[in-house]
């Protein structure tokens, strides 16, 4: 479905041709048809010649609605501008362009109206100028009169055309219907409509409502006046929901898909188009089909952070505008770069804030969230709008990758000044590490633990054979003792069994990372590996199994594994001829 919103100045004939299109009265009030006007939003829809659907939300032009106007085109994504050919370009044709300007509309089409009364050229020329040096751009134009219905032909292929172009909605988004009506129906409860941007709903969805705790779930689902099992964006769609009282929602809330958004009260924003320099500190934020009262403070040229009275789930990159409700003036275009900034508490931080802030531009950035947060739960940065696409590094938890080695390196040397302190003890306890790095979660820690530093008995140290059970810490030291200045050779099987290393003992003591297991009954100090990688890279390159074996001392029992094993973990390199060379 194509959805689009009209806008224009109050009695330019947005209703009368909507009537016209639709044969649907978008003036759903009885005093709207009794002064003639619209007041609040209208709806229709009709069939285009290429057989698709287009939904119109109707607004007002007058200006005491401008509220009202607003919270139809919030979350539309093309407009219909409408200019009357005897009375031409007014202030609400410019309030309006303006703020579909401001909230970055960039698909459009203007109909002179009433062109049966007038020359349509002069307010074609001047509306066609106007919108061009907008969003909207270069947009095609039809002279139309609701009265006589000449032009209407022409006006549907142009509707047809414009549709066309729209991009389609992104099916899998989360949902986020910004509600612009609510009402009740007897016998079925309350129903809330909405232009429905994105995402999918169904009957039987549970949904948050933007502000409550408790969820609510689909009853029903309407669109174009019949009842659906399921509606994809885009789309206008009635919504029932079971055992909500209407109270709870009205125009301004929004029903979203759980867990998939944050209620935000504070965000960082870029002013669009032409900001006012000297931006009052009270203004109102429009964004989808709310309105609500924010404190502006400034922090660079074009960037400003917004305290807003009441939260609303916004994501980064949102497009919304500020509006000075005493001068009826839209003051600018606003697009969301940050949901989720830091205070400004230290002297020079809002300085700071505004240098980060020309960096971005709204665009979801994953490295750059991350280059900032350093450290973020998956999550959080998904409700921020900002898609995940890395994989965590401990639970749901993402890091900067600078960061995360960073973390690993203070891991070592924090250890170690422990170990220095504390000469006693069997490590430094985890928490005690977690607390020293800032981290919030065990896990954190637990990750950033690299051999040859492992966790022991909630401790992180290095292998300790004083951590094992005695009777193998005594056999691991005595081959410490006997071996430790031959390192690359193994006891033999008959050795093993006096020493009381068994295969149970040996796993204990290789698990411990206190002995290194080659074959089931070869065995080597941990250390073995480093030392032979060392030995081998003095020999000239490439070299045999049997010069490798002579240089590390040993016998072919353990040169043959030993060497498979550095194959492995890609320390040496088997050639063809079956030599090897030290990978450096
Ligand atoms: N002659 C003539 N009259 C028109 C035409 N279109 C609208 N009108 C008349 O202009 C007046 C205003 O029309 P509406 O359609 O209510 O105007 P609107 O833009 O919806 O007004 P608001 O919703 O209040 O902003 C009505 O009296 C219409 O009959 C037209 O093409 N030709
Ligand atoms: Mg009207």
């Amino acid at each position: 479905m194509f959805v689009v919103a009209t806008a224009g100045h109050v009695d330019h004939g947005k209703s009368t041709l909507v009537r016209a299109l639709t044969g649907m009265e978008p003036d759903r009030w009885a005093e709207e048809r009794r002064r003639g006007m619209t007041i609040d939003l209208g709806f229709a829809w009709t069939t285009l010649p290429s057989g698709g659907t287009v939904a119109f939300v109707d607004v007002p032009g007058h200006e005491r609605f401008v509220p009202n106007m607003l919270a139809g085109v919030g979350p539309v994504p093309a407009a219909l501008i409408v200019v009357a050919a005897d009375e031409g370009w007014m202030p609400q044709s410019a309030e309006h362009l303006a703020a579909l300007d401001a909230l970055g509309v960039a698909y459009g089409l203007l109909a002179v109206t009433r062109a049966d009364l007038a020359d349509p050229g002069p307010a074609t020329a001047r509306a066609l100028a106007e919108i061009a040096a907008t969003s909207l751009g270069a947009v095609p134009s039809v002279a139309v009169s609701g009265l006589t219905g000449a032009g209407l032909p022409e006006l549907r292929t142009a509707l047809d055309h414009l549709a066309a172009r729209v991009p389609a909605a992104v099916v899998d988004d989360p949902v986020r219907l910004w509600v612009d009506r609510s009402f009740t129906v007897r016998g079925s409860g309350t129903v809330v409509t909405g232009t429905l941007g994105g995402g999918r709903l169904r009957v039987g969805d549970e949904l948050e409502v933007a502000g409550a705790d408790e969820p609510v779930r689909v009853r029903g689902l309407h669109s174009l006046g019949e009842a659906r099992p399921e509606v994809t964006a885009v789309a206008r769609v009635a919504v029932n929901l079971r055992g909500t009282p209407r109270d709870r929602l009205g125009r301004g809330d929004a029903l979203l898909t759980p867990g998939r958004f944050h209620r935000i009260d504070l965000v960082d924003v870029r002013l669009t188009g032409d900001p006012a320099a000297d931006l009052p500190a009270t203004l109102t934020l429009h964004v989808g089909s709310a309105a609500v009262p924010v404190r502006v403070r400034p922090l660079g040229t074009d960037t400003v952070r917004l305290r807003l009275a009441r939260p609303l789930p916004l994501l980064v990159g949102d497009r919304a505008l500020l509006r000075d409700p005493g001068r009826h003036h839209v003051s600018g275009g606003v697009r969301v770069l940050d949901v989720a900034p830091p205070p400004l508490a230290r002297r020079g931080a809002a300085a700071a804030r505004a240098q980060v802030l020309t960096e971005l531009d709204g665009r979801p950035d994953l490295a750059g969230e991350l280059r900032r947060r350093r450290l973020v739960r998956a999550g959080a940065l998904t409700r921020m709008g900002v898609p995940v696409h890395t994989a965590p590094v401990a639970g749901d938890w993402l890091a900067d990758p600078v960061h995360w080695q960073r973390l690993g390196e203070q891991v070592t040397e924090e250890v170690a000044r422990y170990a220095r302190d504390h000469p006693l003890e069997p490590g430094m306890p985890v928490d005690a590490l977690r607390q020293r790095l800032a981290l919030p979660e065990r896990a954190l820690v637990e990750a950033l633990v690299r051999p040859p530093l492992r966790i022991h008995a909630g401790r992180v140290g290095t292998a300790s054979v004083d951590a094992l059970p005695e009777p193998v810490a005594r056999a691991v030291r005595r081959v410490r003792a006997e071996y430790g200045d031959r390192p690359f050779r193994a006891p033999e099987a008959d050795r093993l069994v006096d020493l009381g290393l068994g295969p149970r003992e040996i796993g204990t003591a290789v698990r411990a990372g206190a002995l290194l297991r080659l074959t089931d009954n070869v065995v080597l100090l941990p250390d073995a590996l480093d030392g032979a990688v060392r030995v081998l890279a003095g020999l000239p390159q490439p070299f045999t199994l049997s010069a490798a074996r002579q240089a590390l001392d040993t016998t072919r029992r353990v040169a043959v594994p030993l060497l498979e094993l550095l194959d492995r973990r890609g320390a040496t390199r088997r050639l063809p001829d079956d030599a090897r060379i030290v990978v450096t």
